[in-house]
């Protein structure tokens, strides 16, 4: 079983990299707000999970530089579980201006999130 994963999750990747999603364009000005913006998000995710892959492909898409941690690695895996709560990945970590964190799990939700925010 763990194998099979393990070969469906290299396929996924292997079809991410052909069938990258190409990212809007911004002018430089826009592009510099929408880059602050997410600066204040961290995805935390496995590189092979298929939600995963969905949500980094919509971040591709809407050309967003979001950081991700592998929650693979202990430290952010700790951190997961601390601020959300679960092991469960996507999760994205929104910090807001006043410095208040929300932790946002469920692949659909984010995708939701990311394009109401910055499409
Ligand atoms: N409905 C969730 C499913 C997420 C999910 O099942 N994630 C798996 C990885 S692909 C997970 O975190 N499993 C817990 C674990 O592996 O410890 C979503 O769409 O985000």
């Amino acid at each position: 079983m763990k194998v099979i994963r393990w070969i469906l999750g290299r396929v996924i990747l292997l079809l991410n990299t052909v069938f990258t999603p190409k990212s809007i364009k911004r002018s430089d000005a826009e592009q510099k707000e929408i880059d602050d913006a997410v600066a204040q998000l961290h995805l935390y995710q496995f590189d092979a999970c298929p939600f995963c892959v969905k949500v980094r492909r919509h971040a591709k898409r809407l050309n967003l530089p979001l950081a991700t941690r592998d929650a693979k690695q202990a430290q952010w895996e700790e951190e997961l579980v601390n601020g959300g709560g679960r092991r469960k990945v996507p999760c994205l970590r929104i910090e807001g201006e006043n410095g208040n964190v929300e932790w946002m799990y469920e692949s659909k939700d984010i995708i939701n999130y990311l394009e109401r925010r910055f499409a």
